[in-house]
């Protein structure tokens, strides 16, 4: 087998430059909560895929669905031949996601699609051009979704122009807020969408429960809330973003469960298949089905092999308790986070919940952010075997998000590795 040297050397002459890779180690097998490369060496996974692989790598019951699939068939698109799996997703999401109002959902291919979905949706059936999103949002790579997305570098640098009528609010921050509570970080964001879009414009406010990409940063409590009151008062359709904090990571099956919040529409992806492509609008069946019919697809969305992986997936959650695994991740590792924090002035705030917890790497004493000693200390796990991944607007947030299926061994090992790391 050739080595992760030798590969890296192929890949250089091979794969476009823009395409990056936090480890330059080229993956053999994965499991549990370890990836071997292909020269025998050993990752503890912290990164499940970036939030993917909740119910660990090659699942026995997603191998086995995925096997009996791919025997019977591997493609018909849905839109030409329908089958049943899809049907039974759709079904799955509808009674999983919060809200006890009829729903209905529609399979894409990945998140950013998705969203671009969700969007299409809320536009067409309140008639409303206006999207809202937040300060450090993240919500994809295709043009619309980069336009929703907030940071520039490297997610939008030189690939404008960007789709129009998108509109930026405050996001509740609390550590770089001055920690201003839910309701009033609200009424400011209301505020400024009231007086610069006009409520009656607006279509949709889309919103991660919990931020992704732009920093673990978790809304004061009564954020989402109020915001969500706000939406069903302005006609605005409320889309909850879960993409990265749904399918039990949090420690609830989506995220918005935790304050009792009902999106109209929710996105899903990343967790729920298993590792397989697959994404997801879910919500309110007067919304999505205001469609006229052939105004929604996509040649590969809802494809059977990732509908038998994603079937497989939620059983597994089911029969594993997922949520309740990242309840007891999240409490094992915000403990040894904390005291890491104690004992390092860098580290400004842990933060999360469940198995998506971070911390905000700071210059001592400040508020400023220090991205390089946040890659400094990452580089080390990596360097140490442990595969851990960065976030942040500010790139100075290091973000914890092991498969739900970690041992307990694997994760002290991990978290052994991190504290080491801190020096
Ligand atoms: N919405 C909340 O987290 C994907 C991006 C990795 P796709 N986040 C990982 C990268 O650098 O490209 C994400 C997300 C939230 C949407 C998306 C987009 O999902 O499946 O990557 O398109």
């Amino acid at each position: 087998m050739a080595t992760s040297e030798e590969l890296h050397k192929r890949r250089v002459e091979a794969v476009a430059r823009g395409v990056g890779s936090t480890i330059p180690a080229y993956v053999d097998r994965a499991g549990g909560g370890t990836i071997t490369d292909v020269d025998g060496r050993e990752w503890i996974d912290f990164a499940a895929g970036i939030a993917v692989t909740n119910v660990g790598n090659s699942a026995p019951r997603v191998v086995e669905a995925v096997r009996a699939q791919v025997e019977r068939f591997t493609h018909t698109c849905f839109m030409v031949a329908p089958y049943e799996s899809y049907v039974a997703v759709c079904e799955q999401l509808n009674a999983l996601t919060p809200g006890g109002f009829e729903k209905r959902s529609a399979l894409f291919n990945s998140g950013a699609e998705a969203v671009e979905n969700a969007v299409k949706i809320a536009r067409h059936a309140t008639g409303r051009p206006a999207v809202v999103v937040f300060d450090h949002a993240y919500h994809g790579r295709t043009n619309l979704t980069m336009a929703l997305t907030a940071k520039n570098m490297p997610y939008k640098h030189r690939f404008g122009p960007f789709a129009g009528e998108v509109y930026r609010v405050p996001m509740s921050y609390p550590l770089r807020d001055g920690g201003l509570d839910g309701a009033t970080a609200a009424a400011r964001s209301i505020e400024m969408i009231e007086k610069q879009v006009g409520a009656e414009n607006v279509a949709a406010l889309l919103i991660e429960p919990i931020q992704g990409e732009g920093g673990f940063v978790v809304p004061a409590q009564g954020f989402l809330p109020a915001l969500r009151e706000w939406a069903t008062a302005a006609g605005v359709v409320f889309v909850a973003d879960e993409i990265q904090t749904g399918f039990c990571r949090t420690g609830d099956w989506f995220a918005c469960e935790h304050e009792g919040v009902q999106p109209d529409l929710i996105t899903l992806a990343k967790g729920i298949a298993g590792g397989l492509p697959l994404a997801a609008v879910t919500g309110r069946a007067d919304l999505m089905d205001a469609v006229h019919v052939g105004g929604l697809g996509g040649t590969y969305g809802g494809n059977p092999i990732a509908c038998a992986a994603a079937l497989a997936s939620m059983e597994t959650m089911r029969e594993l308790d997922l949520a309740a695994a990242a309840r007891r991740i999240g409490a094992v590792m915000g403990e040894r986070l904390r005291v890491i924090a104690a004992g390092d002035p860098r580290v400004a705030e842990v933060r999360g919940r469940g198995a998506m917890l971070a911390m905000e790497i700071v210059v001592p004493g400040t508020l400023t952010p220090d991205p390089a000693a946040t890659a400094a200390i990452s580089a080390a796990c990596h360097a140490a075997g442990l595969l851990t991944l960065t976030c942040g607007t500010y790139g100075n947030v290091l973000r914890f998000l092991p498969p739900l299926v970690i041992s307990d061994d694997e994760l002290g090992r991990g978290l052994d590795i991190l504290a080491a790391a801190f020096g």
